[in-house]
């Protein structure tokens, strides 16, 4: 519509500004025509007076000359008439010439050189043409005549000529405008609409009839062909499926976004997809120019975001951001991505109290230590455990308020933050299909039994068709933590849990990042990526995560230190990037191990740090994945060193960055990664000699060695990617029937 205003009015200031030129044009010529008219007449009116005035003013005859001047004053254009002696005194005035023309200096200009003079004047009465004509006597100048004509009609001339024009003009924009605003708006933009509309709708793969591609004879040619590769891509989207059916029951082909949505199409045949997780998958902050997104850090949102863009559905998570609420409709939804929407985002509002209990108290103090290898004492307080089951409820509400039509749903509930959610909303939903997906490792049943609400816990998560883990470890943990605590029939040769008629099955999913083997970044990066942020020695080390204690950063620092203090060769020549982005800084155990980094970075820099070089750099914020991908592929080794991690994205993103086949990825043998990435160096974090002999491994390797391990650890994400992992949750969920 805009468009449409701009060009009409576009067209109609062109219009405006031709018409007006060309009115100038003949207002111009008409008034030189005019004025050269009224010169000509008031030269041809002097000079038939000068006759007659010459030989009464060489006599004297000064009463003559008066009623000479008298009688031609009364021609209606004739302003006034005066005679002048050849000193430039009056002789005869006509009545009505008006002061300042009979002290016009033409006067005594035209005595003095014998010529007749003319000029437009401004006086009282308007404008005037002023003739002076010199007298003669026997050859010589005795005095002038002026004759003063009025000019006013050929301002009026002109005055009419563009206010006709103008008017003209008015009357021609306003139907002019009306027209083109028609004609771009209903003959041009509305089919082209209806076209572009039915381009996307032929993308998209749905049916377009005739009338939705519009059949504007002048786009005929387009829309035929627009339907022909319309058909051609029904064919081959067709062959595509028909292929992939094929495929569907060999899991181990390459996975691709196409594929997965292929696999779901045949699989679920259009069941919808529902994700719960705690975290959002983009954050809506409030800011200075409006509200602006971002994607948070965390592996649950990295794994699940591609299969969700590929998939469709709805995610519902907690509304963290602060501008979350003004950005959603009134039932919390949002399209997503925000820049080319593909699923729908459902938020979850809680209080500062329900965030505090169930998230930082419960999830994050409790059961976040409880689970992961630590040495971090878990925090159990009642108050916590009340506002977890409370928000659980209010999840799990959520999710029966969106499925409430939908046939036999599919529901992936993700992480410990809702293990309550299964059994909740089992009990009025009993048809759903419940898959939990736990995101962090199991720990053994001697370690779980610790926490006051195991039992609660464990028949919340029961409630699921369906159990996942990264590992076979921490399934054979849960089986055992269960069959320790839980009256059931425990089945460890197809791994399920029969309880109260419903069984849960427990399965091993690693979980993986969207890679398909195709290049990462479009160019090849420079070295600009790494030097912007100060970092230009010959070898560069890379460590990424969240600040959390369990990701091993101070380990990972003290073997820094080691393998400085071993290979005093390598300083200055080998800096580490440490990015971390602030993570639960509501916690006071996170905001100390945040100082606690910067502290240990900075001694360890004061320690061996020269002038011009720091051993660490220490980038305390969340970086976009566009801008890691780079980074990843610039550095020469990954240090990726937790304490216990569940599975571990970024050594699998490390991997994915290093097209070039190069890179050394470091890996702590505690990450549910160290399973798959077979090509890492595995270390004990623990062990500050143990990492600094890996990192001079890594800085030391042949380049053979380095591809071939590089290339191994490629091909197993590429195999095992979260399209793969999704595939395989479904189907085995799908199967359970
Ligand atoms: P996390 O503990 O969050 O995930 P991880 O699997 O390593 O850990 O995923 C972290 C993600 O956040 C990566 O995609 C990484 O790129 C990103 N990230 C980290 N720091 C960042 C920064 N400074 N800037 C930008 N991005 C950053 C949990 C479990 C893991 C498990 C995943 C998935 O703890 O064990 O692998 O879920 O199941």
């Amino acid at each position: 519509m805009r468009l449409v205003f701009l060009i009409t009015g576009g067209i109609m200031v062109a219009i405006a500004l031709i018409v007006g030129g060309f009115t100038f044009f003949q207002a111009n010529s008409e008034e030189l025509n005019l004025s050269a008219d009224l010169q000509y007449r008031t030269r041809v009116l002097a000079d038939s007076l000068a006759g007659s005035i010459e030989s009464p003013l060489a006599n004297h005859a000064i009463t003559s000359i008066q009623s000479v001047v008298d009688r031609i004053a009364q021609n209606e254009r004739v302003v006034g008439l005066g005679v002048f002696d050849s000193t430039g005194a009056v002789i005869a005035l006509s009545s009505d010439l008006p002061q300042d023309i009979s002290r016009n200096p033409l006067i005594t200009k035209s005595m003095d050189s014998d010529t007749q003079t003319g000029s437009f004047a401004q006086s009282a009465s308007g404008r005037v043409y002023v003739f002076a004509n010199p007298l003669h006597y026997e050859n010589q100048v005795i005095g002038a005549l002026v004759v003063a004509q009025s000019a006013n009609y050929i301002d009026a001339t002109i005055w009419g000529i563009w206010r006709d024009s103008m008017l003209r003009l008015l009357v021609q924009l306003i139907f002019i405008g009306l027209a083109l605003f028609a004609l771009l708006r209903w003959v041009i933009f509305k089919p082209l609409s209806k076209l572009t509309e039915s381009i996307r709708a032929a993308r998209r793969g749905d049916i377009v009839t005739e009338d939705e591609r519009g059949s504007h004879s002048f786009l005929r040619p387009l829309t035929n062909e627009i339907s022909e590769i319309s058909t051609n891509l029904k064919q081959a989207r067709f062959a595509a499926r028909e292929e992939a059916r094929m495929r569907l029951e060999k899991l181990d082909s390459p996975w691709t976004a196409a594929r997965l949505k292929e696999f779901i199409h045949a699989y679920l045949k259009n069941r919808p997809i529902i994700v719960v997780s705690n975290r959002e998958p983009y954050v809506h902050t409030k800011g200075k120019n409006g509200a602006t997104w971002s994607v948070p850090a965390g592996g649950v949102i990295t794994a699940l975001e591609p299969v969700m863009e590929a998939c469709g559905g709805t995610w519902i998570a907690h509304g963290s951001g602060t501008a979350d609420k003004s950005v959603a409709d009134s039932e919390g939804r949002i399209a997503v991505p925000p820049d080319e929407p593909k699923y729908t985002l459902k938020r979850v509002w809680l209080t500062e109290k329900e965030i505090k209990g169930y998230l930082d108290g419960f999830s994050n103090e409790a059961l976040w230590p409880l689970c992961h290898m630590a040495h971090t004492r878990p925090l159990f307080r009642t108050e916590d455990w009340g506002q977890y089951r409370k928000v659980n409820g209010l999840f799990a509400k959520t999710i029966l308020n969106e499925i409430k039509h939908v046939e036999r749903p599919i529901v992936l509930v993700q992480d410990y933050h809702l293990s309550l959610v299964p059994a909740m909303m089992k009990k009025s939903r009993p048809d759903a299909q419940v898959v939990l997906f736990w995101h962090i490792p199991w720990p053994s049943a001697a370690q779980f039994s610790i926490c006051p609400w195991r039992k609660e816990i464990l028949e919340g998560i029961l409630g699921a068709d369906l159990v996942g883990f990264h590992t076979q470890q921490y399934c054979n943990n849960f089986m055992d933590t269960v069959a320790g605590e839980i009256e059931s029939r425990i089945d460890y040769e197809h791994f399920s849990i029969a309880r109260n008629d419903h069984q849960t099955y427990v399965k091993p999913f690693p979980i993986s990042i969207a890679f398909t083997g195709s290049t990462e970044l479009k160019d090849i990066p420079d070295r600009g990526a790494l030097e912007r942020l100060g970092v230009g020695t010959e070898f560069v080390g890379i460590g990424v995560e969240r600040l959390d204690y369990t990701k091993g950063i101070l380990e990972r620092l003290k073997g820094l230190e080691f393998f400085f203090a071993s290979h005093p060769e390598f300083k200055e020549r080998f800096t580490f990037l440490q990015i971390a982005s602030p993570s639960r800084e509501t916690i006071a155990k996170y905001r100390e191990y945040a100082e606690s980094v910067k502290t240990e970075a900075a001694r360890i820099n004061a320690l061996f740090g020269t002038r011009d070089w720091k051993p660490i750099h220490l980038e305390h914020r969340t970086f976009s994945h566009a801008e890691l991908k780079p980074l990843y592929r610039l550095a020469h080794v990954c240090l990726v060193t937790p304490v216990h991690d569940g599975m571990n994205l970024v050594s699998k993103e490390y991997v994915a960055a290093h097209d070039d086949e190069s890179g050394v990825l470091v890996l702590s043998q505690f990450t549910g990664a160290s399973r798959d990435l077979k090509g890492a160096l595995l270390i004990n974090p623990y062990s500050a000699e143990n990492t600094a002999e890996a990192i001079f491994k890594a800085l030391t390797m042949s380049p053979t060695e380095r591809h071939r391990r590089m290339k191994t650890m490629r091909n197993s994400v590429r195999d095992y990617n979260v399209y793969r992992w999704s595939a395989e949750l479904i189907k085995a969920l799908t199967h359970l029937d």
